[in-house]
């Protein structure tokens, strides 16, 4: 985040934020200290955490059957998918303790820290439609993020019912895409509107925990409501005047699916920025990229214009994608900028 000055009104208003903020810790350590010392809670056991609200998460210890908890003091970060020990209380149980965790998906909040937002994962479901339209480079940047976190992508393609009868809009989707299944992602198309695909995207749900990453509107709750018709949580059309989602879904929360498997919505994960990365780390994201790595000339090379670039080599004797060469581009330059 660029720095800048505060004028004297933002800057109270910066501190006034501050000190709520530590009230509000205060009165929850104070919560689950009152709680813990009252003597009430059942005995500890596994949980795992299924929806976030502010202080409080909903920790479920079987499926469908779970309570709001207030969290002990000192346990900060917590998010959807943590598993942890947990005390049931009346009304509210109290979350003691975090137990490790297999993978993590962070973001930097809008002060610039890195935030948690979702844990345990072993899938990212990246959904596109087309509309609201994917912006230039932005499935290339949600594969760098997934590759750098190491976990694995699938990309779904929803709403293909808007493509019916627009053979030019196909086209443009299929050029867009064309090159994904090359590198090894799986591409999965659905149409909640026409009932299509479910099948599949179901069996690539199956035994894992995924979780939805994708710009507003392009259907992520619609698509939980087909699998989970019971759940009927909200959907929001677009703007008229913009053709973009208008930001439906406020809650990260997990869901059990009857076919097995976890899916997790949450809005914090739909645009996790790229600006914390390193240039090392956005070429490693491509992973064509990286049998040539090492292989320029110069052992710094940028694959911009330099003399005997691998990358560029590659590039030129089409076996790497031009498109994929300029959002590599793109992307450094982003985090440069
Ligand atoms: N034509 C068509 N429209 C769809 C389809 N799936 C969802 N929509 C519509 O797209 C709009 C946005 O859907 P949502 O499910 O709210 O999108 P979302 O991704 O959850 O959006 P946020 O919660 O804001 O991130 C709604 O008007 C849906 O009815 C589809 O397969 N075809
Ligand atoms: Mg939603
Ligand atoms: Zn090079």
């Amino acid at each position: 985040m660029s720095k800048r000055k505060l004028t004297r009104r933002q800057a109270w208003r910066v501190n006034k934020i501050q000190e709520e903020r530590a009230k509000r810790a205060d009165k929850r350590d104070s919560s689950a200290d009152e709680a813990l010392s009252a003597g009430d809670l059942g005995p500890e056991r596994e949980g795992l955490i299924v929806a976030h609200f502010g202080t409080q998460v909903e920790v479920e210890s079987q499926p469908g059957k779970s309570q709001r908890c207030h969290l002990r003091a000192n346990l900060e970060g917590m998010v959807t998918g943590d598993r942890v020990i947990w005390r049931e209380g009346d009304p509210t149980g109290v979350v003691v303790a975090q137990l490790e965790r297999k993978s993590v998906l962070s973001r930097p909040d809008p002060y610039g820290k890195i935030k948690p937002v979702a844990a345990n994962i072993d899938q990212i479901i990246l959904v596109i439609a087309s509309l609201p339209e994917p912006h230039a480079n932005l499935i290339d940047r949600y594969l760098v993020a997934a590759e750098t976190v190491n976990i694995e992508p699938v990309i779904l393609l929803n709403k293909t019912d808007l493509l019916d009868g627009d053979p030019e809009r196909l086209e443009h989707i299929d050029n867009l895409l064309a090159v994904y299944p090359t590198l090894g992602y799986r591409v999965l198309r659905t149409s909640v509107n026409a009932d299509r695909g479910i099948e599949a995207f179901l069996s690539q749900l199956r035994d894992r925990t995924s979780v939805f990453v994708g710009q507003s509107g392009v259907g992520k709750s619609s698509l939980i409501n087909m699998l989970l018709p019971d759940l009927d949580l909200r959907v929001s059309a677009l703007s008229e005047s913009t053709n973009k989602g208008v930001h439906t879904t406020t809650t990260a929360q997990l869901f059990h699916l009857p076919t097995g498997g976890v899916l997790i919505d949450s809005p914090g994960i739909r645009e996790f920025g790229l600006w914390h990365m390193t240039r090392g780390q956005i070429e490693a994201g491509f992973r064509e990229f990286h049998p040539l790595l090492g292989a320029c000339k110069f052992r710094n090379c940028q694959h911009e214009q330099e003399p005997q670039c691998a990358i560029l080599e590659a590039v030129e004797a089409g076996q790497i994608s031009e498109k994929r060469l300029n959002s590599y581009r793109q992307m450094v330059a982003s985090i440069e900028d």
